[in-house]
């Protein structure tokens, strides 16, 4: 039960999974863990917002929505040499991976030649590229391949079920037609979710379930704790209900259904790290999470910051992933 990549899961074996005793589902996912990647290693991958808010979307979680009233001021597309700076601290501290994030519903083509130098500049400097700039075309999904993009995150956020709660802008079909796009160019697929948006187990189950039987898993699979923020829908939701704040421990389930069923991914502990204690994240970890954001910002959040990992990382015996993982490039059209 190691070994195998399933891409066949039914919900009712997902939803076993998240049922088993506390410790057996983490014994299970920590072993599945080991079978498939180094134990204790971690992989560091640093964010920078390269177009912050003005969004014409209206996820309810997100504070970059023109919907929301979070504060979040709106810029323009960064200077690609202001980006290649950030990129090149960002090697100095040890990431591995540098993720571009833009607040968009999709790239317009005018945005392609700066995007595209982004990613050459800081594939040149050794680091793993991904970006993150909402709905792509085949064609710019081609051309981001072309230019040396490594991953491109495209999260489906939640169950099918619950998406249109959450988002009304755009459908989970819409989701899908990205990833494959991605897929098809060749760009390794980034894609996860939120937990902690007031969804039931059953979503969870959905979630879990949508990722681990796409026709490929995703390379790499962010897991997010809701960062409530205060403004947006989810945001305002939870600050009158605070109970709604998900279970430490339902959230580290979560992790380890993820690591079982997508045994090969990296799974991230993405954002939230911040609120959670060392000891919820060192849980996270031995339930194979085995990648997480550094520095002391997500896109527009907070983060837990180098100084608090560095001591998270000595106090858990946990090492810095080195060199990239290997590259798994496959056109899957012509
Ligand atoms: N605009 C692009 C898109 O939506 O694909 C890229 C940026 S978007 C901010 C990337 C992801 O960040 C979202 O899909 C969501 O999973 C996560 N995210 C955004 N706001 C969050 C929050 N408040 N708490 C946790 N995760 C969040
Ligand atoms: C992902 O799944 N999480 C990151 C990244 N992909 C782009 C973003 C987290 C954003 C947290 C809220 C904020 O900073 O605005
Ligand atoms: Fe826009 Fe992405 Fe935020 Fe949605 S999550 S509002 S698409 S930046």
């Amino acid at each position: 039960m190691t070994g195998d990549v399933r891409t066949d899961w039914t919900r009712a074996e997902i939803a076993a999974l998240f049922d088993l005793p506390f410790d057996d589902l983490v014994f299970r996912a920590q072993t599945v863990h080991r079978a498939h990647h180094a134990a204790g290693e971690v992989q560091l991958c640093t964010l920078l917002s390269i177009k912050t808010g003005g969004c014409p979307e209206d996820c309810g979680y997100c504070s970059q929505s023109a919907s929301a009233d979070s504060g979040v001021k709106a810029t323009k597309l960064m200077d690609p040499r202001a980006v290649l700076q950030m990129a090149a601290q960002a090697k100095d501290s040890g990431s591995q991976r540098f993720c571009m994030g833009a607040a968009w519903r999709n790239p317009k083509d005018r945005d392609m030649p700066a995007i595209i130098e982004m990613v050459k500049g800081v594939r040149q400097m050794g680091l793993e590229t991904c970006m993150t700039l909402g709905m792509l075309t085949p064609s710019q999904a081609e051309m981001l391949a072309e230019a040396g993009l490594d991953y491109y995150n495209h999260n489906i956020d939640t169950s099918p079920e619950r998406y249109d709660q959450v988002i009304t802008t755009r459908t989970f079909a819409d989701r899908l037609d990205t990833l494959e796009n991605v897929r098809s160019a060749g760009i390794n697929v980034c894609s996860g979710g939120i937990v902690g948006m007031g969804e039931t187990r059953a979503d969870r189950v959905g979630f879990v379930h949508a990722l681990a039987t796409l026709p490929r898993h995703p390379e790499s699979v962010p897991v997010n704790a809701l960062i409530p923020i205060k403004g947006t829908v989810l945001g305002n939701m939870l600050a009158d209900t605070p109970l709604a704040k998900i279970d430490d421990i339902e959230f580290v389930r979560t992790v380890a259904v993820a690591r079982i069923t997508m045994p090969m991914s990296m799974v991230r502990l993405s954002a939230g790290r911040e609120s959670m204690s060392d000891a919820t994240q060192a849980l996270c970890f031995m339930a194979g999470a085995n990648s997480i954001f550094t520095g002391d910002k997500l896109l527009t959040s907070g983060n837990a910051g180098d100084d608090a990992d560095a001591a998270m990382f000595a106090r858990l015996g946990l090492r810095p992933m080195q060199g990239a993982e290997p590259m798994r490039k496959e056109k899957t059209c012509c």
